[in-house]
């Protein structure tokens, strides 16, 4: 195995015996194999007339997702999803009566032996022989499985976008084809202008279902009947278990990713939407086995299972681990089936208290935008002398403890703008308001990344600036997995310069390319607190 996709890889080199996050040799082979299984997909559907029949993009998104850290440790499932990718592959070449000359259009296979004897060719080493151009092409590739995982929750509530899935072909075949270094970084900038597409798709498909994210105190404490604890970023998922649990006498907590679910209008109806339990998922295996009751997953991130809530733990959609019980799909129109995780919630004591606070969310662009003359006449009269961008992703390394000082040490005249699970790092901080906005402004999921794109360029448009690197905003970004690389993508697209990365640059970038994104685009990787919060006021 060789995987180098998260933050988390062994340093310097990539994973190569068994991950970080618990993945082990043979899940990564598999998992390189339905990739590659994608790209054969993507070949075979170059002869295709656009716009492609959706099922293919559909499916290549729920492939990609899996693949996407943290989220299926199931080899039985990503198998599975093997067998249909070759099927769907071929159906494809007797629709267009063509076979592309590549081993990913060709080779067959149906058995898990079949399948790891294509290990070697599946990969990362085998994108190229050159370092620069396989780290390109590793850029590439993180960056759809992101953008794949967010279009995977759009086409949930029914929103696609053809021009994503025609992205698919373009940049999953581009990873089997010999390419320049200028031809593929022509690919990953339009990886980023698709990912803006996603998140703008994602965000529409959210609030016109259940609608616009409002200002929220969300509670951190426990109440006495028992609880089903819902984590990831699905909130179809969400819709459906607090449907599915009105009047059963149990509560329904939120936890890691799922936070940002209390900000929508259409969940606040509930009376047993009750709180938000624990931290960011790093911290599950503690907190899943202090909640006592039932836990569902909806998608990353899944850490080792420990044996004391194995038996209450479900994954559903594109999530898996071995030994747990797997919700399946909705029937078209529709709901999951959650009854089994209900009943279990009901022999079970309720959970440990863990802490009893609050956390405001919910500022999201139309939020903000809302508030946005009181924002700006902050901004105009010296309240508000700064924003900072710190949304992404949190992770276990001591090193993050970087993100939780930046915050604190920012002076108390500047805003932090976040989205993600990077927030827990600092979201439960006394850090204060300004004339009455709060002084960390969640807008959501890393996913709502995209409203502070948003509230970004509407600031630029209000004060009237050609370049939105003249607003008074810095990126101090924390990546873990590959949609903070879609985000990352999106973010350079939109011509952002300066940001910071951390707390590493990525391994898969070579110190060629490493230097290049660094001289296009001014990203840098994280310094001291100190000098980073000194250099962010002076707008460096
Ligand atoms: Fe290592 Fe990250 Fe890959 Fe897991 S996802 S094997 S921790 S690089
Ligand atoms: Fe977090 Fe996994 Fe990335 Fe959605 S839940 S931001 S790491």
């Amino acid at each position: 195995m060789h995987c180098d996709q998260c933050q988390e890889s062994i340093k310097g080199t990539g994973c190569f015996v068994r991950g970080v996050c618990g993945k082990d040799e043979r899940t990564a082979a598999l998992q390189d194999v339905l990739v590659y299984a994608t790209e054969g997909i993507a070949l075979c559907a170059e002869a295709l007339p656009q716009p492609l029949d959706r099922k293919y993009g559909r499916f290549i998104s729920e492939c990609l997702f899996v693949t996407v850290t943290n989220t299926n440790f199931d080899d039985v499932s990503i198998e599975v999803q093997i067998q249909k990718a070759l099927a769907m592959r071929d159906e494809i070449k007797t629709l267009t009566g063509t076979t592309p000359e590549h081993d990913a259009a060709t080779w067959s296979g149906s058995t898990r032996e079949e399948f790891l004897g294509k290990a070697m060719a599946s990969s990362i080493d085998s994108l190229s022989a050159d370092p620069d151009l396989r780290s390109l092409k590793s850029l590439l590739l993180y960056g759809i499985k992101g953008l794949a995982a967010y279009t995977d929750h759009a086409a949930v509530l029914g929103y696609n976008d053809d021009d994503i899935y025609a992205f698919y072909v373009k940049g999953l075949s581009a990873l089997t084809k010999e390419l320049s270094a200028d031809e593929l970084l022509g690919l990953v900038m339009e990886c980023g202008a698709t990912a803006v597409k996603a998140m703008a798709l994602l965000d529409k498909a959210n609030t016109e279902t259940y609608g616009n994210p409002e200002i929220t105190t969300v509670k951190t404490g426990v109440g006495t009947r028992p609880g089903i604890l819902i984590s990831g970023h699905d909130l179809r998922d969400m819709e459906d278990l607090l449907k599915q649990t009105e009047g059963a006498g149990v509560d329904v907590y939120t936890h890691c990713e799922m936070l940002p679910a209390h900000y929508y209008p259409a969940f606040k109806k509930y009376d047993h939407f009750v709180g938000n339990y624990g931290n960011s998922w790093w911290s599950q295996d503690q907190e899943f086995e202090s909640f006592n009751g039932p836990i569902l997953m909806t998608t990353n991130c899944i850490v080792p299972v420990r044996e004391s809530y194995r038996n209450r733990m479900f994954t559903t959609g594109m999530a898996g681990y071995p030994g747990l019980k797997h919700i399946p799909a909705r029937a078209e129109g529709g709901q999951k089936d959650f009854s089994e995780i209900v009943e279990l919630a009901k022999t079970c004591k309720a959970p440990t208290m863990l802490e009893n606070g609050e956390i405001v969310g919910g500022f999201a662009h139309t939020q903000v935008l809302a508030l946005a003359d009181k924002v700006v006449d902050a901004v105009k009269s010296g309240a508000i002398k700064r924003f900072v961008v710190m949304a992404g992703c949190d992770g276990r390394h001591a090193t993050r403890k970087y993100y939780t000082d930046v915050a604190e040490a920012l002076p108390k005249d500047t805003i932090i703008l976040t989205a993600g699970c990077a927030k827990y790092r600092y979201n439960k901080l006394p850090l204060g308001d300004i004339g009455g906005i709060p002084r960390v402004l969640d807008a959501g999921q890393c996913n709502d990344s995209y409203s502070l794109a948003v509230i970004a360029m509407k600031l630029q448009e209000v004060f009237g600036l050609d370049d939105i690197n003249d607003l008074p905003i810095s990126y101090d970004i924390a990546w873990y997995e590959q949609k903070a690389v879609t985000v990352l993508l999106a973010l350079l697209y939109l011509g952002v310069k300066g940001i910071r990365l951390g707390p590493t640059l990525p391994e898969f970038l070579t110190p060629n390319i490493a230097t290049a994104l660094v001289k296009t685009f001014d990203l840098k990787p994280i310094g001291t607190v100190d000098a980073d919060v000194e250099a962010m006021m002076a707008g460096n």
